[in-house]
Order: C-alpha cells, then structure tokens, then sequence
C-alpha cells in the first residue's frame, strides 16, 4: 500500500483538508493535492466519494472519507495523536472543536448580525478555552510534553480563518502559531499554498 501513490482529493482551498495536508507535509510524505476544478468534482470523482463529499484520501483502490479519520490515522501513525489513551482523547477533543468554529464560520458568514457574533462571541471562547488548555499542559494543548495534531490544527485553523490578529490575549497560542508558521517544513509550505477565495 505505501508503494502506491496518496492523493488527497478536494476543493481548491484549505477547508476540511487542511489539517491532512499539513500532517503529510510535516512528516515529509509525498502526496498528491487534487484540487477539484472549478470546485465541481464531476460524476467519475462524486462515485469515488463514499457519502459524496470531500475530502476523500486515495491510495490505489483504497478510499477513505471523513476529513478528521484522514487527519487522524496519518497522526497514528507518525505517533503525533497523543502518547497515552487520556492525551489522545484531549487531542481528539480539540481537533473537533477546531472544525466546529470552522463549520460555524461557513455556517454564520453571510449573516451580518451572525457573523459579529461568531468572531465576537464565539471565535474569543474557543480561543480562551484552547488558552486555558495551552497553560494546564505546559504549552501542549493535550498535555503530552510534545506537540499533537491537536496543536496543528489549532493553528491550521487561526490561519485559516485568520484569527492571527485576535491572538493578543493569547499569548500561548500565539507562541505556537509562530512556532508553526516558522517551522523549517511548514513555514515554506505555507508560503507556496495557493490564497484561498476571500
Ligand atoms: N464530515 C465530512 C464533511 C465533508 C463535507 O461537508 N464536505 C463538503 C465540503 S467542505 C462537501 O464535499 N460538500 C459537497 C457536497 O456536500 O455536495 C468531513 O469532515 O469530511
């Protein structure tokens, strides 16, 4: 199977794949970034999609749906999920809660009234409570002595949906968003990503 080349199929912006991309880019395993034209995958790449949404990874005849199962066996496997059943559950927590302030970005976005509150109320909740997480695990977001994909996708996130100008009360957070944005693997992976659609 790991002769076989990966593919990560999915629209043209960083979305719900980000956080795989990332995770493959940091461990340095090649993959291949199919991004759908035009974002309408046609008939052939809607029958390859289990529940007829993307992302989908493709190894060979292998497809696997479900953004964050993607996520999460590439962090199994590059031991990047949490060292003990307690830390990979904290991970796994704050990996969800980063795509719900996701979804509820798209979901509240068009909406003024929705949109004032999302990044008034609910963008400074989420950011206190991964704070808070951040100061009881020494700067881990699940208390491990190392970082997870917990941590990435907090800052896949805050860049994302550009969160990186709220960041002021919290310090933390913005000390790993640095050490992210610089890291010797990501740093320059982000400086080549495409702009997503304003
Ligand atoms: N739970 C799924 C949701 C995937 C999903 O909603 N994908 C959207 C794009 S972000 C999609 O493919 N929409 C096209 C459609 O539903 O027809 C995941 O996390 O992968």
């Amino acid at each position: 199977m790991s002769q076989q080349p990966l593919e990560i199929i999915y629209f043209d912006i960083r979305g719900k794949a980000q956080l795989a991309r990332n995770i493959l880019t940091l461990f340095k395993i090649p993959f291949v970034d199919t991004r759908i034209k035009g974002n309408t995958p046609d008939d052939a790449l809607k029958q390859l999609a289990p529940y007829k949404q993307f992302p989908i990874l493709k190894i060979g005849d292998l497809i696997l749906a479900q953004s964050m199962t993607i996520a999460r066996f590439y962090a199994s496997q590059n031991n990047y999920s949490g060292k003990t059943f307690i830390e990979k559950a904290l991970a796994d927590e704050v990996v969800d809660s980063t795509q719900d302030l996701l979804l509820a970005f798209f979901t509240n976005k068009d909406d003024e009234e929705k949109r004032k509150n999302y990044f008034e109320v609910t963008v400074p909740n989420f950011l206190s409570t991964w704070e808070s997480k951040l100061v009881s695990g020494n700067g881990f977001i699940a208390r491990g002595d190392s970082y997870t994909f917990a941590d990435l996708s907090v800052f896949t996130v805050v860049e994302q949906l550009k969160l990186q100008e709220r960041l002021v009360s919290f310090p933390i957070i913005q000390k790993l968003f640095n050490y992210f944005v610089n890291h010797e693997i990501l740093g320059p992976y982000y400086k080549s990503l495409p702009a997503d659609p304003q």
